[in-house]
């Protein structure tokens, strides 16, 4: 069949539903899973035709994350395994609209025309494949393999059920030439994770026994499994799985997962009393999110909670601490948040003499500024973020530590170099990802012998308090300076200027969610009374 005809039949099939339209959010198309058919198809030809001008292989996963087990969602990943570049989400958009086949294949035929994409002339174009555990994933995978398939030449590789930031890693390594299944990954990290383990220095190793346990909640998603075959191959830290949405274990995201954790403040269902004084972590549905908190006493299953920026914090110590160990390796080292990033974080990372700077909600815009840095260091509040390093900072580093290696070898040095191997090793510098960046968080905790508490104790947050609040046309509300204040409607920002002022610490900010028809507000103040007061007062202003 000519290419054409192809489009025509496979678009077909998949009508776009009555009355709906969709738009490549934060992190790309996400609704109610049984009206996303002809979203993904849709996607499917966006992530060939990706493939086919970047002459590489590209990702495309199915999920909703965090988000209710009802709802689904689909991204694409490029070759290096970050998400899609920007600029094609406006084609992405156009073609999730385009209201019958023939308007489709148009906007497909244009599209490569204008991107000087060569369809049908011999060329192969690779697009590998994974969903997570909701029940509408297979269907909808099954979408994506046929939008992916009405493009000649285009080849779609399904590897199953896997999370997000797996599917990244994989396509990452695939497009280098270096080994991408899941068992190549699941061996990375747990030999890079023993490889920092062993790397403590002696007088640090005085953790008592209560400090090798960690209990993980897996959000009734797909990390809980993978981190059972993990953690098979790991020694020095006992870890017990809960919620990994085994029968009879709850739903999805329901009263548990990070991001419920983070919002609530309450450890998540299946955790107790029990639990007290033994370190928790939660992951979200699709792991890549990652919190960790501890069960407060006689508190009714309140948490003291180690958010994203603490995680930042503890990982922006540490390789600070090797680099100054390492005066024969330069780096420039960059910490990249948002504006949800509490601000004892900020001031906390700023002492520390670090750069921080600041981009708009969204993994994309940080791990694009990340790169700017040899060492950039990007996390969201709510557990997303990973530690990127520029290839001339990894051949830096190789040659300083072969050298060291062979001049000084057991050095303080030479370890402190090695350390930092390892961090690159364990870390997943495709995205944020939760199985990976809780073994290094545990195994920076055993190189610097810090308890839970130590590591809540580096500062206090201030309080906050996030609401949303529902309104007509959330594209009403303009932002800019990274979220922080509004620029139309003018007036609302007066108000919130107005209203923050009469607060100590007092700093609050108002921003359309990229994810849902709402608005969300933040507050931050000295005490929760007044952070309460400062978002209320400012969310009856927004309505
Ligand atoms: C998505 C983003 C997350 C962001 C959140 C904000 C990715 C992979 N995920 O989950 O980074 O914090 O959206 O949601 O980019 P909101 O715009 O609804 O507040
Ligand atoms: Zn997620």
């Amino acid at each position: 069949a000519d290419q054409l005809s192809l489009l025509l039949d496979s678009a077909a099939l998949f009508p776009l539903p009555n009355g709906l339209s969709f738009s490549y959010g934060t992190s790309g198309f996400r609704s109610d899973g049984s009206v996303l058919g002809s979203t993904v198809h849709r996607a499917g030809i966006v992530a060939a035709l990706r493939s086919l001008k970047t002459g590489s292989t590209v990702g495309l996963v199915i999920t909703a994350s965090h988000n209710p087990v009802c709802d689904n969602g689909v991204k694409i990943a490029d070759p290096d395994g970050s998400m899609m570049d920007q600029s094609w989400e406006p084609f992405a958009n156009a073609l999730a609209n385009a209201p019958d086949p023939n308007s489709l294949a148009q906007l497909v035929l244009q599209f490569a025309k204008d991107e000087e994409i060569t369809l049908g002339a011999g060329q192969s174009a690779e697009v590998l494949l994974a969903r997570d555990t909701r029940p509408t994933g297979e269907t909808l995978l099954e979408a994506a393999k046929q939008g992916i398939s009405s493009i000649i030449g285009a080849v779609a590789i399904d590897l199953g059920i896997l999370t997000t930031p797996e599917l990244h890693w994989m396509v990452r390594c695939w497009n280098n030439g270096t080994k991408a299944t899941e068992s190549d990954y699941f061996a990375q990290l747990s030999n890079s994770f023993r490889n920092l383990m062993e790397l403590a220095p002696n007088e640090n190793l005085n953790l008592d026994t209560v400090e090798k346990k960690l209990i993980v909640d897996g959000a009734n998603g797909v990390g809980g499994s993978k981190l059972e075959e993990i953690k098979k191959n790991i020694i020095g830290l006992e870890i017990d799985v809960r919620n990994t949405g085994k029968e009879g274990e709850g739903l999805l995201n329901e009263g548990c997962g990070a991001d419920f954790v983070q919002k609530e403040k309450f450890a998540p269902c299946g955790f107790s009393l029990s639990d007290l004084g033994i370190r928790c972590a939660s992951l979200d549905g699709d792991a890549d999110r990652l919190v960790f908190f501890c069960l407060i006493p006689n508190s009714n299953n309140k948490i003291e909670l180690v958010d994203g920026d603490k995680i930042l914090s503890l990982f922006a110590i540490f390789i600070q601490e090797q680099l100054s160990l390492l005066e024969e390796l330069p780096a420039r080292l960059g910490v990249v948040q948002t504006a949800y990033a509490n601000g004892a974080a900020t001031d906390y990372l700023r002492n520390l003499g670090l750069e921080v700077i600041f981009t708009p909600t969204g993994v994309k815009y940080l791990h694009e500024k990340a790169l700017e840095y040899d060492i950039g260091l990007y996390f969201e509040a709510n557990g997303h973020g990973t530690i990127l390093f520029s290839k001339e900072f990894l051949s830096q580093l190789d040659s300083v530590n072969r050298e060291l290696s062979s001049k000084l070898p057991g050095s303080k040095k030479q370890k402190a170099a090695l350390r930092l191997v390892a961090v690159t090793q364990l870390i997943n510098q495709a995205v944020g990802d939760a199985l990976s960046g809780l073994l290094l968080v545990e195994a920076i905790l055993h190189n610097k012998g810090w308890s839970f508490q130590k590591w809540c104790d580096l500062y206090q947050d201030l309080p906050s308090r996030q609401l949303k609040v529902k309104v007509a046309d959330r594209t009403a509300i303009l932002t800019a300076d990274a979220e922080t204040r509004v620029v139309k409607p003018a007036a609302l920002q007066e108000l919130i200027d107005t209203e923050t002022a009469k607060y100590t610490h007092g700093r609050c900010f108002v921003r359309p969610s990229g994810t849902e028809d709402v608005v969300r507000i933040y507050a931050e103040a000295a005490t929760q009374d007044s952070a309460d007061s400062l978002a209320n007062s400012v969310a009856q202003h927004v309505n």
